[in-house]
């Protein structure tokens, strides 16, 4: 057994903290002393050890366990999210699950198991969930994996088209720093939301994002946040320019315009170091389509005045400037557009590889964007090879579900959906962040079998038919590491397993005991051996880069250790290099420059997904069709109040709510309009779903645009209640209401910002919401 020090630590995605120890169990997390701007998001996690909510046993969906009783395996109408369960013994449970497991490899083969299990889980080296079911997977023979994830997939996809890399997506940024110091105007498209740099994947020393902003601002420099939502940047002094919701391309095209047509826009610099820019120029200008992109133009799309959209371009053009862009902006019809046009409106201004100019992508969207990387990275638990080598784009799961061999075109491709059998989800929660839950529902009664390991009974457990409990990471010792963040801790377990909780490591390695995969799986390591063996292959990478670290068990009971940058990483400018010489650091585009044009795209041939950054109308947007029915623009934008879906039922989350409900805003005129007042029940509503909420009036909302936040554990009506496109969400999950549509051909990514809905008031009896509360447990018939 691992030593205990004096003063126990947990590392969570949105900070580490000091356990308050009392008789040998945690009453408060204190965040650690180095972090200047610490998360308040700890809040609840000691309370939700022993929750009601808490998966507690092994359980089996009633009618599932009856049918396999019965020797039968016919799942139609299957009640998944409505059955009773029956609590079973771990080792019943485990035969079951492994029994499940081999069925289906052996009837269907391995790619029959959907193993892509997306999510964030939690922080951790070891223990982290997705490393865990993938490991294991690759154990048994393989599984069907996703690709991609829900944060920037279109972009993933469209940037190595454009400038041959991801940089300046997750990594390789113009640092911070550099920005702090040099940059005159920062153009922020989506805002810096303070609120989403609360977090960072696999864990936080130190909230950064707020300090650079408060250094430009000491500096004098402008900060401009275009943004349907004033609060998306929250910092003195910063001027707002509010626009419809999915319109930025066609501001970015009036901006384009207006350099080409005023002699401001780097000829020098297109010729140079862009390929294309005469195609391009030829959309803007209209010689190509017709239409010239005016800022009067870009005015009627996006509701920027015509003379702001001029002033941005020539103060974007005449000071060093640099364009900053959220991710969410490519979580939209056609988000593949924006940045691509956000590209080519940087390489018109020629500023691109200069300090602190240039454009860069979701440097608020999570903590550490920008910042100085470590030295070195840390290993992972090694996942093994997939011998399975089909594939989904990951927000296309539930497509791949209803409609198994049908086809589909991705990147160029031409493929065809898996047929799916069984379904295993550890760490993630797809009734979290898939859209158009409905529709995820009717999907999710397809497969044979559904197993999933959770800590809580939240809609993915409810919509399980084995489920295992697993421990949080207050519960196991582990070590946490992120290269973002350049620390190392450990994160030690501070209370014992609740009820019968295990470690996913655990479950895994029972049941690959089963399927004869145990030596493969756990190389005969426990936890700790597992600790010690990552700590020993993090000593040789760090020694390979100069850094020498502690003995294990001095790292184990000692403090957080903020390691070394990378050299010379604060003086980062994305693609200087290829700036000073374009041939000898060509990029790996088909030109070896920014592709403003692709002819590789091009032949593709998609109607969504041009050959050069183009206006698209989404399907859904206020300019619409369909905006005369449903005539808001909802932004299910990150919640400020916890990660995703984790920890509702708790903490910040719980307490932020009213009536139990979560907070919608709204501009107080479309509240008059439709009689609606503060704190007013509201039912929020399209032909997918509806959903209730508490509604607030925000003045810093563009009229025609409501927020609310993701995360609100789904908690239908129980069938029967029906409403629009299905049961009535009683708490405020908005991914009732988005749509499940790819963002293009090319992309496929989720476009859970491109939704259209409508609001009236709620005046029947307020529904109790019963997702906190755990599912009905039956004695097995
Ligand atoms: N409408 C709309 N929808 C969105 C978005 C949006 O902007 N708008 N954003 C999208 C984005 S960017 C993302 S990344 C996704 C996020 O979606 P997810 O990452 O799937 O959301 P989480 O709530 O973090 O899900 C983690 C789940 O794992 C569980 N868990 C945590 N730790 C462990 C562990 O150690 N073991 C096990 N077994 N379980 C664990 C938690 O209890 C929780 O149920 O949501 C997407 N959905
Ligand atoms: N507290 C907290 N922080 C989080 C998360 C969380 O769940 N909670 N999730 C994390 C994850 S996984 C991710 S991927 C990131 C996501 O980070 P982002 O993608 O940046 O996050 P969002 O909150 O979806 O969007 C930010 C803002 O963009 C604006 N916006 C939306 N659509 C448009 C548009 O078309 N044009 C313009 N100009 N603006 C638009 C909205 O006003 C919105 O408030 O957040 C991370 N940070
Ligand atoms: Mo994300």
């Amino acid at each position: 057994m691992l030593d205990q020090p004096k003063q126990p630590r947990i590392v969570t995605h949105w900070g580490s903290y000091n356990a308050v120890m009392e008789k040998g169990r945690p009453v408060r997390l204190d965040p650690v002393g180095i972090d200047p701007d610490p998360s308040p998001l700890a809040e609840g996690m000691i309370a939700a050890l022993d929750a009601p909510a808490r998966i507690c046993r092994p359980a089996v969906r009633a009618s599932f366990l009856a049918a396999r009783e019965a020797g039968r395996i016919e799942t139609e109408g299957a009640g998944r999210g409505y059955e009773p369960f029956v609590e079973l013994p771990w080792d019943e449970a485990l035969d079951l699950a492994a029994s499940e497991l081999d069925r289906v490899r052996q009837s269907y083969g391995n790619g029959a198991i959907y193993g892509g299990s997306y999510g964030w889980g939690s922080a951790g080296r070891f223990h982290h969930a997705q490393s865990q079911i993938h490991r294991f997977l690759n154990c048994i023979g393989g599984y069907t994996r996703s690709v991609q994830n829900y944060s920037y997939a279109a972009a993933d996809m469209i940037l190595p088209h454009v400038i041959g890399t991801r940089r300046g997506l997750s990594t390789h940024h113009t640092s911070w720093p550099r920005i702090a110091e040099q940059t005159e105007t920062l153009v922020m498209f989506g805002g810096v939301p303070a609120r989403n740099a609360q977090v960072g994947s696999g864990g936080i020393a130190r909230h950064i994002v707020n300090e650079n902003l408060a250094a430009l601002r000491e500096r004098g420099a402008r900060m401009i946040s275009v943004s349907p939502i004033r609060d998306d940047t929250i910092v003195e002094g910063v001027e707002w320019i509010p626009l419809r919701p999915n319109t930025d391309t066609a501001l970015m095209l009036g901006m384009a315009h207006e350099l080409l047509a005023t002699g401001r826009a780097d000829r020098a610099f297109l010729a140079s170091h862009t390929h294309g820019a005469d195609r391009l120029e030829a959309y803007v200008t209209g010689a190509s389509d017709g239409t010239a992109k005016t800022p009067e133009w870009a005015a009627e799309i996006t509701g920027v005045p015509a003379q702001t959209i001029r002033d941005l371009a020539r103060d974007m053009a005449g000071t060093r400037s640099f364009l900053m862009m959220a991710w969410s902006l490519q979580r939209a019809d056609g988000g593949e557009q924006p940045y691509w046009m956000a590209i080519a409106l940087a390489a018109m201004l020629g500023q691109i590889g200069l300090p602190g100019g240039g454009f860069g992508f979701g440097y608020a969207s999570v903590n550490g964007i920008g910042n100085p990387k470590a030295a070195f990275a840390f290993p992972a638990l090694p996942q093994r090879v997939n011998p399975v080598k089909d594939y989904i784009p990951v927000a296309r799961i539930a497509d791949a579900l209803l409609h198994p061999g049908a086809p589909y075109t991705f990147d160029g491709e031409d493929r065809t959906y898996p047929d799916l059998k069984l379904v295993y989800w550890a760490g993630g929660n797809p009734f979290h962040h898939h859209q158009d839950l409905n529709r995820l529902r009717d999907a999710w009664q397809r497969p044979e079998t559904i197993i999933v390991h959770d800590h809580f009974w939240n809609a993915l457990a409810r919509h399980g038919d084995i489920v295992f409990p697993a421990t949080t990471q207050l519960e196991r010792n582990d070590i946490a590491f992120s290269s973002n963040d350049r620390f190392l801790s450990p994160s030690h377990a501070i209370s014992a397993p609740h009820a019968e909780a295990r470690d996913d490591f655990a479950i895994f390695t029972a049941l690959a005991e089963r399927l004869g995969a145990a030596e493969p799986f756990t190389e005969g390591r426990d936890v700790e051996g597992w600790l010690r063996h990552l700590y020993a292959q993090g000593t040789r990478t760090a020694a390979a880069a100069g850094v020498t670290l502690p003995a294990f068990d001095d790292f184990w009971t000692g403090d957080l250790m903020m390691l070394p940058e990378v050299p010379e990483a604060r003086e980062a400018d994305l693609l200087k290099a290829f700036r000073e010489d374009p041939v000898a650091a060509r990029l790996t585009t088909p030109s070896g420059k920014i592709q403003l044009y692709s002819e590789k795209i091009e032949g593709f041939g998609y109607d969504d997904c041009p050959p050069h950054p183009s206006w698209l109308p989404p399907q859904e947007w206020l300019g619409a069709e369909a905006a005369r029915r449903f005539p808001l623009h909802l932004m299910s934008n990150q919640p400020k109040t916890k990660l995703h879906s984790q920890y509702d039922h708790t903490g910040t989350s719980r307490a932020a709510k009213r009536q139990g409900r979560e907070v919608m805003r709204m501009h107080p005129q479309d509240a008059a309009e439709r009689g609606l007042a503060e704190g007013d029940i509201v039912r929020v509503f399209n032909d997918r779903g509806a959903c209730l909420a508490s509604l607030a009036l925000e003045e810093g909302l563009l009229r025609g645009v409501v927020q609310l936040a993701t995360g609100a554990w789904f908690d239908p009506e129980p069938v029967g209640a029906s409403s629009n496109g299905g049961p009535l969400d009683r708490q405020g999950n908005p991914n009732v209401l988005t749509a499940d549509r790819g963002t293009s051909k090319l992309g496929q990514g989720p476009s859970a910002h491109s939704c259209l809905v409508e609001v009236e008031g709620f005046d029947a009896p307020l529904p109790e919401v019963s997702v906190f509360d755990p599912p009905p447990f039956v004695e097995r018939g």
